[in-house]
């Protein structure tokens, strides 16, 4: 299939806009909003740079690496945000409440965010983190996408296996709003998925090419 959604092209213009320690430097409340939230070192910031074709967001191998909120400009009315991860243990308590307040603050506040896309690392998904997370979004009827990420690292069929497992706790759990799917940075797996819902969060229709 290929893929004429508008989302591509504003995805490869990205930009860099501004880094917020708190809410009220984040840019005007307008628009269309979508947050890459998740556990520290799931690979948010990863996903984001394999999304925009560009090294926009920071990643390291040093998890909590992320610790403002990011913004990135796709046109004059749409963003995408590295959220900074949750539940990295070495990081001192005063900056995890702190993170923690502003983060909630965000998500509470934020009248933009149309959906949250959440990465969990496949080898380790479900962290309580993750579980509060689904119970935020479910609560507050935010839509929610979730990415396995790092599916490089098993086989195809112990990843599908994962996949099918994950989404059906999901569903027992939280219903069928809530959509999974595959991802790799490395191996650009499950870019087509994601860009898909991403469009549909951004309003932005998959336009027939002119007769
Ligand atoms: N093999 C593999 N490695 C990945 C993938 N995604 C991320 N990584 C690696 O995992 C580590 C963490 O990735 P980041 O994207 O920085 O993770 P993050 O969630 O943004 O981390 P924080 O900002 O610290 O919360 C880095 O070493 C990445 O190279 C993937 O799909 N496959
Ligand atoms: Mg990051």
């Amino acid at each position: 299939m290929q893929l004429k959604n508008p989302i591509l092209g504003l995805c490869q213009q990205a930009t860099f806009m501004l880094s917020a320690a708190k809410v009220d430097q984040c840019p005007d409340d307008e628009g269309f909003e979508v947050a890459f939230a998740g556990r520290s070192n799931a690979g948010k910031s990863s996903a984001l740079n394999t999304l925009t074709h560009a090294s926009l967001a920071r990643t390291s191998k040093t998890p909590g690496r992320t610790q403002l909120l990011n913004f990135f400009q796709l046109d004059d009315e749409r963003r995408l945000v590295d959220l900074p991860g949750y539940g990295y243990a070495k990081v001192p308590i005063p900056l995890k409440l702190h993170w923690q307040r502003h983060l909630e603050a965000y998500l509470g506040s934020r009248e933009s965010l149309k959906g949250l896309i959440l990465m969990m690392d496949i080898r380790h998904p479900m962290t309580d983190f993750d579980l509060l997370m689904l119970d935020w979004a479910i609560a507050s009827q935010m839509p929610m996408h979730i990415l396995l990420t790092k599916a490089d690292k098993l086989t195809y069929g112990a990843a599908k296996n994962t996949l099918l497992k994950v989404q059906s706790d999901i569903r027992k759990g939280w219903g069928d709003a809530v959509t999974i799917q595959l991802f790799s940075a490395p191996k650009r797996m499950g870019l087509e998925e994601a860009y898909v819902v991403l469009a549909g969060w951004m309003e932005l229709e998959d336009k027939a090419p002119a007769e």
